[in-house]
């Protein structure tokens, strides 16, 4: 079976639904067809600033967040990459093979950085993409289920892959991005101009999965929209509206087409009502399946533990070949 790997910031406590429709259910999808490897990546958390018992609470709640989603580890391997020590010492050797202009290059970084202010932004968020690198050839993975935001990050891997390939033999698997067209980019609800997300969405614009239903049914019918009124997907012209058909669609399995053709003649609110709907049926038993997993740390700890072994298992054979094809004298 083909390999797939990504992995989860656990940063913010919830998971939004940009990480959920763009990501993480593909995650659980694929673990049907494909030899699968999910992280909860801590190691890329600490790029920024954390408090260590926050970082360790939401360590375990991204965790549960994606069993409650539907990841099951008797089909998929699912662990904590600081579990898993082989992703920092691949990440050294992959900094050492990426230019300094190449690593300045990464849009997110720039996008991050000017965030914090330069001096502020921390070595490790300037190198992070390196150790996504290190993530991503350590399981010798085919395809990386991910949103759009993520896509030059991949296209890294593939170069330093086929650098290290070209200088020290066939190592490494090229990884291809794997990023579904529909959902691969979910906007902000009250600026449907830019991405969902933690650090840039408004409170009122960013939907975390976790929240009170209620309040989540309020911000989707008070999402931004247009002064048109037809219901119609264009993502030029309508990009509020078409940011809700995806959403509905995605999550209804109602196509766009189809559900231009159930809202013709009907206003925004009519649209807005039922998908304020359909998201409350979704998140209201996913909160639910979460809390039960937080529950039960034990549970949720040995899952991770069993996870962290299977992934040590390919990780440090993947390390040893790299030593050893770089000419790092083997310990006796
Ligand atoms: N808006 C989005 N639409 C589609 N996919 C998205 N992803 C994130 N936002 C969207 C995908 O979610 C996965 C996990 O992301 P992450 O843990 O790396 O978090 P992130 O990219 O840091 O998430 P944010 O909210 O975008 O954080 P900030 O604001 O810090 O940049 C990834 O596959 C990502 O593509």
């Amino acid at each position: 079976r083909p390999r797939v790997l990504s992995g989860i910031q656990p940063t913010a406590g919830s998971f939004h639904l940009g990480n959920y429709l763009g990501a993480v259910r593909q995650w659980v999808a694929l673990q049907e067809s494909h030899d699968a490897f999910y992280m909860v990546v801590d190691l890329h958390a600490i790029t920024v600033p954390q408090d260590p018992a926050e970082l360790r609470r939401n360590t375990r709640i991204a965790a549960a967040q994606l069993l409650a989603a539907g990841l099951d580890p008797e089909r998929c391997t699912l662990f904590v990459q600081s579990h898993v020590p082989e992703h920092a010492q691949l990440g050294w050797v992959m900094n050492c093979l990426t230019g300094f202009g190449e690593a300045s290059r990464m849009t997110q970084f720039k996008d991050k950085a000017a965030k914090q202010g330069a001096d502020r932004a921390s070595v490790g968020l300037f190198t992070y993409p390196i150790l996504q690198v290190a993530d991503i050839l350590l399981y010798q993975a085919h395809q990386v289920p991910v949103g759009e935001d993520q896509r030059q990050h991949i296209e890294l891997t593939r170069d330093l892959a086929e650098r290290f390939n070209g200088r020290y033999g066939d190592t490494f698997t090229i990884p291809a991005p794997y990023i579904l067209k529909e959902t691969a980019k979910i906007y902000d609800l009250q600026d449907p101009s830019i991405k969902m997300s933690k650090s840039a969405s408004t409170p009122k614009g960013l939907i975390n999965l976790l929240d009170e239903p209620k309040a989540t049914a309020k911000k989707v019918k008070s999402a931004v929209t247009d002064t048109d009124t037809v219901i119609r997907y264009d993502t030029e012209n309508k990009p509020g509206v078409s940011n809700l058909l995806t959403i509905h669609s995605s999550l209804t399995g109602t196509s766009i087409p189809e559900l231009e053709r159930e809202y013709e003649g009907k206003m925004y609110g009519a649209l807005k009502t039922d998908l304020a709907e359909v998201m409350v049926e979704f998140v209201t038993p996913f909160r639910d399946r979460t809390q039960e997993y937080l529950d039960d740390p034990e549970t949720l700890d040995s899952i991770l533990a069993k996870g962290a072994e299977k992934a040590r298992a390919v990780a440090a054979e993947t390390l040893a070949t790299t030593y050893d094809r770089l000419g790092l004298l083997p310990a006796k």
